[in-house]
C-alpha cells in the first residue's frame, strides 16, 4: 500500500496540546488503566497528527442543522440527546427498541484515530471513541438471510431547524453491505478526544466508515435495520449520477463536477498544499478484498 507521508511535523502545528501531552505521559508511564478515557487501538489508528477539537467541532456537515459548515456548531445545541433510543429491527434475533445504555452495554469502547475524507475533497484526522459495529451486530444476532444494514437519523424538526425545510428527503438514511458493516474498521462513534460526541458531530452515536466518503458516516442514529435488499442512501437518492451506494474513496474515479485525486486537509492554513488522496482513503490493505472483481467506476 502506498503510504502517505504527512507534510506537517508535530513541531509545525498546534494541535490539542493537552491531549498530546496526556498521551505522551501515558506512553511514558505505561499507565493507561489509571487514567479515564478509552485506550487507543494501535492496529486501527493512523500515526498522523489529529485535527484540533476546535476544527473537528466547528467545520461540519449536518444538514438537519443547516447547510453551512458553521451551522451545526451554532444550532446543534438545540438537540436533546438524553434519553435516546435506538430501534434495531429486521433480520435480527433480538429486535427491539433499546435505550442507549443497553446498546452500549458490554461493548468495549476504544479510541481510534482515523482519516476522514469528505466527498467535497476536504479531510481531517479524528480521534474517535467508539465501538466496533460488528460487536453490536453480534450482540443482537444477525440472521443468515441478512445482506445489508440500513441506518436512519432522528427526525425532530422542533429541534432540527434544517428539517423544517425540504433540503433533503428526511430522515437522512444510509446503508452498508453486511460485510462492510462487519468489517473491523467500521466504528460507531460515541465520542471525540475522550469527550462525549458533540451534537454537531452526531451525538449520541454515529457511524464512521473511514474508507468511504464522509456522507456514509450517518449521524444521530435512531434505527438500524438488517435486510436482504440494498437500502437507498440519502445522497444517492438526491442525485444518483453523482453519488452511489458504495462511495468508496477513490482518487481515480472523479465526481462528475470535480476531481477526487487530491484533498485539502482542514486546519493546515490557507497556503497548505493539497495532498494526494489515497485509494480507499489509505485503508486499501484492509478493505480492498471486499471489492474483488467489482468495477469501481461502475459501482462508485
Ligand atoms: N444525519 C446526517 N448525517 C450526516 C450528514 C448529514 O447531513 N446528516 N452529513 C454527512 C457528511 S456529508 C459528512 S462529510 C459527515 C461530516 O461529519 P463531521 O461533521 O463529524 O465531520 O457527516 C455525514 N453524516
Ligand atoms: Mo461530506
Amino acid at each position: 500500500m502506498a503510504r502517505w507521508t504527512p507534510d506537517l511535523k508535530y513541531s509545525d502545528i498546534t494541535p490539542e496540546r493537552t491531549y498530546l501531552n496526556r498521551r505522551a505521559v501515558l506512553a511514558g508511564l505505561g499507565a493507561a488503566g489509571l487514567v479515564a478515557g478509552p485506550a487507543r487501538a494501535a492496529g486501527f489508528s493512523v500515526e498522523e497528527v489529529p485535527n484540533s477539537f476546535e476544527d473537528i467541532t466547528n467545520y461540519n456537515n449536518f444538514y438537519e442543522f443547516g447547510t453551512g459548515k458553521d451551522d451545526p456548531a451554532r444550532n446543534a445545541h438545540m438537540l436533546t440527546t438524553d434519553p435516546w433510543a435506538v430501534q434495531i429491527d429486521g433480520l435480527v434475533d433480538k429486535p427491539g427498541t433499546y435505550d442507549l445504555a443497553d446498546v452500549l452495554d458490554g461493548l468495549p469502547i476504544e479510541e481510534r484515530v482515523y482519516r476522514f475524507r469528505c466527498v467535497e475533497a476536504w479531510s481531517m484526522v479524528v480521534p474517535w471513541n467508539g465501538f466496533q459495529l460488528s460487536h453490536l451486530l453480534d450482540k443482537v444476532g444477525v440472521q443468515p438471510s441478512a445482506r445489508y444494514v440500513r441506518f436512519e437519523t432522528l427526525v425532530r424538526p422542533e429541534e432540527m431547524p434544517g428539517q423544517r425545510r425540504a433540503i433533503l428527503d428526511w430522515p437522512y438514511v444510509e446503508g452498508l453491505r453486511l460485510d462492510e458493516a462487519m468489517h473491523p474498521l467500521t466504528l460507531v462513534a460515541t465520542g471525540i478526544y475522550g469527550k462525549d460526541l458533540p451534537n454537531q458531530n452526531g451525538a449520541p452515536l454515529r457511524l464512521v466508515v473511514p474508507w468511504k466518503y464522509g456522507f456514509k458516516s450517518i449521524k444521530s442514529i435512531v434505527r438500524i435495520t438488517l435486510q436482504t435488499d440494498q437500502p437507498m442512501n440519502t445522497w444517492k437518492d438526491q442525485n444518483h449520477r453523482e453519488y452511489g451506494f458504495y462511495s468508496n474513496v477513490n482518487p481515480q474515479v472523479d465526481h462528475p463536477r470535480w476531481s477526487q485525486a487530491t484533498e485539502r486537509r482542514i486546519g493546515g492554513g490557507l497556503f497548505t498544499k493539497r495532498q494526494p488522496t489515497l485509494m480507499f482513503n489509505g485503508y486499501e490493505d484492509q478493505v480492498a478484498g471486499l471489492y474483488k472483481g467489482m468495477d469501481l467506476s461502475q459501482d462508485f
